[in-house]
């Protein structure tokens, strides 16, 4: 199932996205389900087509859960390591440790207070000049880290503050407008092997491609279980978190983000997340 939040009536509603259209799940929104799903150990899908209303509508997903934390881990693709270690110049393999090492990077992105849904602009920063979007896979999480299903992420970065300190990490990668989600919620009955999926990014400029990059989920090199499980140690996240992957697209710095520019990441099996920069702060 295709699960996505809709404005109906007025108010933020849980929807099944069919074919373009959306059919409303009157009274629930996508965290409403997960928490009933949390608390009848029934799967979201069933309980979303149980309430949903039988006619579809045209109407356009949101950000399709406001979600109670988002964290991200990082350094999951090689790509991604071995760039950071290039750019760096402070330690040598700083990042390839990570890489390599059973215990993987994760970090507090925030929470629905910076997140954006489709089309909506994302943020960089007035004291960034390089900002990069870093398309990932992400899982959206029940209690306990129970995977409620997949969406696409844009772990939108200051590039340039991470690089002049590992120290400024939080500041590179958590502010206002830095995390895209959507467009819906791919469940695990028809979303079955998230290690085999086709990702693409693109940047638009003024109606021009400036950039195009892409990944197979194959390069993952991490279990998403495994980087779930390390989550929730000693951490009592709370139902409705999503986890981004990592990223295994490279955005260099001469394709910068600028306001204006259009990112669009895209997996068939998902579909596409697409959204305007703009300046924050
Ligand atoms: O280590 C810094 C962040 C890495 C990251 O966000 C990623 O690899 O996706
Ligand atoms: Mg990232």
């Amino acid at each position: 199932m295709r699960l996505a939040q809709v404005i109906w009536n007025g108010r933020v509603t849980a929807a099944i996205m069919e074919e373009g259209l959306a059919r409303p799940v009157p009274e629930h929104t996508v965290q409403d389900l997960i928490r009933v799903s949390d608390r009848e150990g029934t799967p979201v899908a069933e309980i979303a087509q149980a309430h949903a209303s039988k006619h579809g509508e045209p109407l356009r997903p949101i950000l399709p859960v406001f979600p109670s934390e988002v964290w991200a881990c990082g350094c999951t693709y090689e790509m991604s390591a071995a760039f950071r270690d290039a750019e760096h110049g402070t330690r040598e393999g700083f990042y390839a440790y990570v890489y390599r090492e059973p215990r993987p990077e994760s970090f507090f992105k925030g929470t629905a207070r910076v997140c954006v849904g489709p089309n909506q602009p994302i943020g960089i920063r007035v004291d960034s000049k390089f900002t990069a979007p870093e398309p990932e896979l992400a899982v959206v999480l029940g209690s306990k880290g129970r995977l409620i299903g997949y969406t696409l992420a844009n772990d939108v970065s200051a590039w340039d503050i991470e690089k002049e300190n590992p120290l400024y990490l939080p500041q590179s990668k958590v502010y206002d407008a830095c995390c895209a989600l959507g467009p819906v919620i791919v469940t695990p009955d028809e979303l079955t092997n998230p290690y085999r999926l086709d990702m693409t990014c693109t940047i638009t400029r003024n109606g021009a491609r400036m950039f195009e990059g892409a990944v197979n989920t194959s390069k993952l090199h991490r279990k998403i279980e495994t980087l779930v499980e390390y989550l929730y140690r000693a951490n009592s996240i709370p139902s409705g978190a999503v986890l981004c992957t990592g990223t295994g697209i490279i955005v260099k710095e001469e394709n910068a983000l600028a306001p204006g520019d259009v990112v669009t990441i895209r997996v068939p099996e998902i579909g596409e997340l697409s959204n305007p920069a703009k300046m924050v702060g």
